[in-house]
């Protein structure tokens, strides 16, 4: 399929999380300006759409479990492939839309958030508050260490552990720890960032999932950001659909930030799991007392 036909395609399956009005007219706004920018770059940026099977086919040996399993469970399912210069991505409607209203409404019944200086972030020597609410769960001991914070695994609870299950049948890789980020609404973001941090494996996809409200993220390579760019790379947009999920597979995140900007029309609630594989040996020890 011909990356236009790809986003086209996208643009009417749209609709916001929970039908909501504004939702879907900026997500629509925001492709309508993607068919344009995306047209004119098919040369550096390609797609490729495709069955489990035939996803699972293509991976490297030994990485992914058999097809044909894979295609009994998950057969509907279509991925489509974004390629760019050392960036690798996996997109799949995973979730239909009755199954991400029920995850999300799990989620918002079970997940606990972090507070005080766990909720912060060091930003040119001063501790911010960091813009949307966070937590992370996974194997004891485990933590993650991002501007200053670190953030320690709360114990699996199994509004997770379904779905990082489903994840791990699916992309045949294994997750020990998940970063939940809740957007209350468009006026809470992430800043641009690359998951590069140490205490992360090697080798290994992050694996993004979306539930609630669409929402607008993008991709810029290192070295086209800002006034000390030294080449010129378009950025590459996409929209983050309720039960969407997107495999950062290496080395994506050594060469490419990435973001969710803030889109303050937007007024309904995101949650998004990072499911990902730490480096036990590499993780900061975890203080007592969250
Ligand atoms: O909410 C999102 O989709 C962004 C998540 C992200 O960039 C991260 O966890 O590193």
């Amino acid at each position: 399929m011909s990356l236009n036909k790809f986003v086209v395609r996208q643009k009417r399956k749209r609709t916001g999380a929970a039908g909501s009005k504004s939702g879907t007219e900026t997500a629509g706004k925001f492709l309508k300006r993607e068919t344009e920018t995306w047209s004119t770059k098919q040369r550096e940026t390609e797609t490729e759409t495709r069955s489990t099977a035939q996803h699972f086919s293509k991976l490297k040996a030994g990485s992914a479990k058999d097809p044909t399993t894979l295609d009994k469970v998950d057969s509907p399912l279509t991925w489509h492939k974004i390629r760019a210069q050392n960036l690798d991505l996996d997109y799949v409607r995973l979730y239909k839309r009755s199954e991400a209203d029920d995850i999300l409404r799990a989620l918002e019944e079970t997940v606990t958030y972090n507070t005080g200086q766990q909720a912060q972030v060091l930003m040119f020597g001063k501790w911010v508050d960091i813009p949307r609410k966070q937590s992370a769960y996974g194997e004891p001991g485990l933590s993650y260490t991002f501007s200053g914070n670190t953030v320690p695994a709360r114990p699996w609870i199994p509004s997770l552990t379904c779905i990082r299950d489903r994840i791990s049948a699916l992309s045949g890789f294994d997750f020990n720890f998940v970063l939940v980020n809740r957007y209350k609404d468009g006026c809470d973001y992430m800043g641009e960032h690359k998951d590069d941090e140490k205490d992360l494996a090697d080798g290994h996809p992050i694996a993004s999932l979306s539930l609630g409200q669409p929402r607008d993220f993008y991709f810029k390579h290192q070295d086209s950001r800002g006034k000390k760019a030294t080449r010129k790379m378009d950025t590459v947009k996409l929209v983050l659909e309720h039960g969407g999920l997107l495999l950062m597979n290496p080395p994506t995140n050594r060469f490419w930030y990435h973001a969710l900007p803030k889109r303050t029309r937007l007024s309904d609630v995101r949650i998004n799991l990072t499911f990902r594989k730490m480096n036990p040996a590499m993780c900061k020890p975890v203080k007592k007392g969250i």
